[in-house]
């Protein structure tokens, strides 16, 4: 391309690249949403329309990013994580967040119709979501991410149950519901539901109680091993999760042949996103679904 006078303005550009080596972890939140939810008249304290029509654009977020490894998503957030070993967009940070807001924006306006019948878009009130990128640098603090955000679900979704439990079924008002939900711990909450409505909070729904997280699953045959993945052995690979977590130093993607490239973005391509309502704190969920962790589907964190 030839020089024009005016290419300088180039060097203007800041280099953006995210640290090597670390989990990218990309959160987009709806802008605006409390009012939104309230022009759309979403059901109060949780409307399953909106989060399936959520899950949904994730779902195709996946689809159409198979370097992103899991994902996990509660009431107009989803996080979005990115393994260490990503070279996608070279790990440039505003090319990897902006992809990502405008996919899934686009995906759940597309999708509006489907989940809200009733209630079609109307401009200027028009869903949209900001998005940022963190990277952490071990297994452990992504881990710690995702807790934090499943906690987050947890205490706001207790609190909002018990709050709107008492001004939908209990006539009170919104100020008198909060004051008395003022400096109240988990169990107090529990209590009002069951002793004054008869809800046992443990049934409520585990999309409302634990949001939602979208991994691969991966087909053992598809990744070229015949052991079951999902039934892996807690026990031996406990102690490998455990080793790899801090020493180790995956193999970015870029330092593999192209055809060792190409066969694991079609494995990924090929596995299934699922959507699943689970408890992601504890260390069950990872250690039954290793490869989430390990970035290369049909193989231990230890042969990574
Ligand atoms: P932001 O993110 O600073 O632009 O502002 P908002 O208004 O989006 O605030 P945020 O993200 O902290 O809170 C999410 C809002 O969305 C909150 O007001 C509750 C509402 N929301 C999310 N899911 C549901 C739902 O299923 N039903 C109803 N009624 N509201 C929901
Ligand atoms: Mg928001
Ligand atoms: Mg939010």
């Amino acid at each position: 391309m030839a020089n024009s006078k005016y290419e300088y303005v180039k060097a203007f550009e800041q280099p953006d690249v995210l640290l090597p080596n670390t989990w990218i972890v990309v959160r987009i939140d709806g802008r605006g949403f409390h009012k939104l939810t309230d022009r759309y008249a979403f059901k109060k304290p949780n409307d399953r329309r909106a989060l399936d029509l959520m899950n949904a654009a994730a779902v195709e977020v996946m689809k159409d990013l198979p370097d992103l490894c899991i994902a996990y998503g509660v009431s107009d957030e989803y996080s979005f994580v990115f393994h260490p070993s990503c070279q996608l967009f070279e790990r440039r940070n505003a090319k990897l967040v902006t992809t990502i807001v405008s996919t899934f924006t686009a995906h759940y306006i597309y999708q509006w119709g489907t989940h809200f019948p009733e209630t079609p878009l109307e401009s200027p009130y028009l869903p949209s979501f900001d998005g940022r990128a963190v990277v952490y640098p071990t297994a452990r603090n992504l881990r710690d991410y995702m807790s934090w955000r499943q906690v987050d679900c947890h205490i706001n979704n207790l609190y909002n149950t018990t709050f709107w439990t008492m001004v939908l079924q209990g006539g009170m008002s919104n100020t008198d519901a909060e004051q008395e939900l003022k400096g109240t711990v988990s169990s107090d909450k529990n209590e009002i539901l069951f002793k004054r409505f008869g809800i046992n909070y443990n049934n409520e729904e585990e999309v409302y109680k634990k949001g939602s997280v979208l991994y691969r699953q991966v087909n053992s045959s598809l990744a070229g091993c015949n052991y079951q993945l999902e039934d892996a052995k807690a026990g031996s690979l406990e102690s490998k999760a455990a080793a790899d977590e801090e020493s180790s130093s995956p193999m970015p993607d870029s330092k593999m042949s192209r055809s060792q490239q190409d066969k694991l973005k079609k494995l990924r391509r090929k596995a299934q996103v699922v959507v699943d309502h689970v408890d992601i704190i504890k260390d069950e969920f990872w250690e039954r679904r290793p490869w989430i962790l390990s970035g290369k589907p049909g193989t231990l964190p230890a042969d990574a």
